[in-house]
């Protein structure tokens, strides 16, 4: 058994296939509102393999201009995110020890060629809140390392259910998902993979 960096917890088959079920119908409807797109990275302007929306008060976002930010509003539309579902503001309370509400939801979608390089979450001014982060659909090879870039990293694979909480000394923790694995779950009709991560973005009553 690998150990994993302090502050990084993983808790498989969290949520059982009825869950699993239930969460995907939620987040088909924040997709018809808040249609996912091809966000770029910042300076290079070049795309990422990653097709991206949001639900909650602020959606992460980031272009080539002005780089990687929160907002109100989603970049195609112009319109506000859909709310967070409660079934994910449930699975808060149980896990983040934090007693206020995440206002960013960000929904990742992977294609079985997409991954997600090394990077740490650190566009949030309130780091005292965990990230909490939810797999849906196939199996992924997840890989987190230290505070610092150059730190050790172990990997492991993600599966449909899971979910991973970057808190305390890991929550600036750099990860990363290095690849899919195709056709490992029946939960998406069209296969692929979806994360949800849930973030608190402001400090709050302080
Ligand atoms: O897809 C994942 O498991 C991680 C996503 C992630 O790190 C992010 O969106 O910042
Ligand atoms: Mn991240």
């Amino acid at each position: 058994m690998q150990v994993l960096p302090k502050g990084v917890r993983h808790m498989p088959d969290f949520l059982d296939r009825e869950a699993q079920e239930a969460l995907v119908a939620e987040i088909r409807d924040v997709v018809q509102n808040a249609p996912l797109y091809t966000p770029v990275m910042p300076r290079t302007g070049k795309p990422m393999s990653v097709r991206m929306t949001n639900c909650g008060t602020l959606g992460w976002v980031t272009d080539q201009d002005r780089g990687y930010r929160y907002q109100a509003t989603h970049p195609m539309t112009g319109q506000p995110w859909p709310p967070i579902p409660d079934r994910l503001l449930r699975i808060w309370e149980a896990v983040s020890g934090y007693p206020h509400p995440p206002e960013a939801c960000l929904v990742n979608f992977y294609s079985e060629d997409a991954k997600m390089g090394l990077h740490q979450d650190r566009d949030e001014a309130e780091f005292a809140a965990p990230v909490v982060s939810i797999s849906l659909g196939d199996t992924c090879l997840f890989r987190v390392g230290q505070t610092r870039r150059d730190g050790r990293t172990i990997s492991f694979q993600l599966k449909s259910g899971d979910l991973v909480v970057l808190g305390g000394e890991g929550r600036l923790a750099f990860h990363g998902v290095d690849r899919i694995y195709p056709s490992t779950s029946t939960l998406l009709k069209n296969g692929g993979r979806i994360n949800l991560t849930l973030r608190r973005v402001t400090l709050s009553g302080r």
